[in-house]
């Protein structure tokens, strides 16, 4: 890639040059070695990056990082000042007791008392990262189920209402929101770098994460325990919105997408086909829970757990071609129907807001 980057660049350059100037393939290593450090720097920020919090916890992780990676910067620089001293400079043997107080002082007492203090300082970190019981005051309480390759969200409200969606979570801004996470098959992990630490879900066992957002935007979640074939594709975007703007989607949610009244052909066609017998629509007779729940998967920003962007022509092509697009998914393809029974489903699914 690196290479790439720098020959496209040297093109442009020539293509404004009255006399190209002769190829000096040095200027390649010069340039190309920078460059190669541009993934590096630029993967420490964005919308899954753990170094570019977007949240309490996930800020609390960043700052723990860098005082280790400083500490453990000076220390290094120490030691290999330490040790060119030692093949440089120094000239003649030290005496077995200066040899024996430098073991002592620099092999036992200095890394006891360095890790000593870093352990001390994650310690110290470690209860407001996992915040319980009378910290928590989570208004919010949003389930989480991992399944191949995908993940069913629940949001509990403080009233018992209950709202069921799939593959996108979505959380108010600045308040507290506690996470109940298990699996219904193997174990997978629940993690969006920019808001805090990962936690497993693992089948018969319910783990509770704590996180509280502190920026607004779209961030991305990943998998973060192998769980098969296409544990890579099992994501989903996380957006973080402002309290009133959430409040006022979930309500949206809580109802039957208007979208589903209109079409009541594509309706019949998606029972027929046997949609139903896995995915759960609201207000229809679909009313399987082994899919995803598609009530308003219209308004979700991706298809397939961040697999594609969410629009009728990805949902066909989802629909279609599951397993090419998705290996070892429990959604099977469906590459025979019609192409007109297709684009009406794909439509009206899309319609589902
Ligand atoms: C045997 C159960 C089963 C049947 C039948 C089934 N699906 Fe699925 N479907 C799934 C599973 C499981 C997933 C999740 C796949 C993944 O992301 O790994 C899924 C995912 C989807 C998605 C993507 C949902 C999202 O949140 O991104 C759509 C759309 C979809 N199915 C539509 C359909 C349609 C339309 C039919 C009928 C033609 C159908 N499915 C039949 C199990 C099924
Ligand atoms: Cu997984």
């Amino acid at each position: 890639m690196t290479r790439e980057i720098f020959i496209s660049g040297e093109h442009q350059r020539r293509d404004g040059d009255a006399e190209p100037a002769p190829r000096r393939s040095s200027g390649a290593v010069r340039v190309g070695v920078p460059l190669s450090a541009v993934p590096l720097i630029v993967s420490c920020n964005g919308i899954q990056s753990a170094l570019d919090p977007a949240g309490e916890e996930a800020r609390q992780v960043a700052t723990l990082f860098w005082v280790m990676t400083v500490g453990g910067l000076a220390i290094w620089a120490g030691v290999i000042a330490l040790a060119l001293y030692a093949s440089r400079w120094k000239r003649g043997a030290i005496t077995t007791e200066a040899a024996g107080r430098l073991i002592v002082w620099g092999g036992v007492v200095f890394p006891v008392t360095v890790l000593t203090a870093l352990l001390a300082y994650a310690l110290w970190l470690m209860p407001s990262l996992r915040p319980f019981g009378d910290q928590t005051q989570a208004g919010l309480r949003v389930e989480i189920v991992g399944s191949q390759f995908w993940w069913r969200v629940v949001y509990h409200r403080p009233d018992g209402s209950s709202i069921v969606s799939a593959n996108e979570v979505r959380l108010p801004l600045g308040r507290r929101v506690e996470f109940s996470l298990t699996s219904s098959d193997m174990i997978h992990s629940f993690w969006i770098p920019a808001l805090g630490g990962k936690m497993d879900l693992i089948p018969g066992r319910t783990n509770r994460l704590s996180l509280q957002p502190t920026k607004s935007g779209t961030y991305r979640g990943q998998c973060a325990e192998f769980c098969g074939r296409s544990h890579a594709l099992m994501a989903f975007p996380v957006v973080v919105m402002q309290p009133g703007d959430f409040e006022s989607w979930l309500a949206a949610r809580a109802s039957a997408s208007p979208g589903v009244v209109e079409s009541r052909s594509a309706e019949t066609l998606f029972l027929r086909h046997g949609c139903g017998d896995c995915h759960r629509v609201d207000g229809t007779q679909a009313r399987g829970t082994s899919g995803p729940d598609l009530s308003h998967v219209g308004s979700r920003l991706t298809i397939g757990a961040s697999l594609m962007t969410n629009d009728a022509e990805t949902m066909a092509r989802f629909i279609a071609h599951s397993q090419s697009l998705k290996p070892g998914s429990l959604m099977p393809t469906y590459l025979d129907m019609p192409s007109a029974d297709l684009d009406a489903i794909s439509a009206w699914l899309k319609g589902l807001q």
